[in-house]
């Protein structure tokens, strides 16, 4: 029993110091009005951005260097009369994109990639982890007590 007390006692500190940030996906829409909307978002790395709206204003996304208007740089590109599109960004930094053909008319973004955080202390395992170890002092309290 106390074996089994020692390794669910572990496993608990265990999980509840390594939780992974489950990725998140933001949404972008490509508008009528040649705008991408939000033109600016901050995500974390390993998030992904779905941009959406890009057939119906023949739209593209397209990585390009420094936020420059023509510099296409052979980063992410949606392919062509897609409707939609996914990148996933794994590294930090600022990723500048344009729609190539709207670019003049300044259909352009950036995404902002965050280092993930390090990981903390979830509050439900931090929670799970004091019952257990209330339950296993409680345990070897009363089995101290019949023994003596
Ligand atoms: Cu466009």
């Amino acid at each position: 029993m106390i074996g089994f007390l020692r390794l669910a006692v572990a496993a608990t500190i265990g999980l509840s110091l390594v939780v992974p940030a489950a990725a998140d996906t933001v949404e972008v829409l490509a508008t009528g009005g040649l705008t991408f909307e939000p033109t600016d978002v901050t995500i974390q790395s390993g998030d992904s951005v779905h941009f959406t709206g890009l057939a119906g204003g023949f739209h593209t996304v397209a990585e390009v260097d420094d936020g420059a208007a023509t510099s296409w740089n052979g980063g992410f590109h949606s392919p062509g009369g897609a409707s939609e599109f996914t990148q996933v960004f794994n590294s930090p930094g600022v990723f500048h994109y344009i729609c190539e053909p709207h670019v003049f008319s300044g259909m352009r973004g950036t995404v902002t990639v965050n280092e993930l955080p390090v990981p903390t202390v979830s509050t439900w395992g931090l929670a799970l982890l004091v019952l257990l170890m209330l339950v296993a002092g409680t345990i070897v309290i009363r089995r101290v007590k019949m023994a003596t």
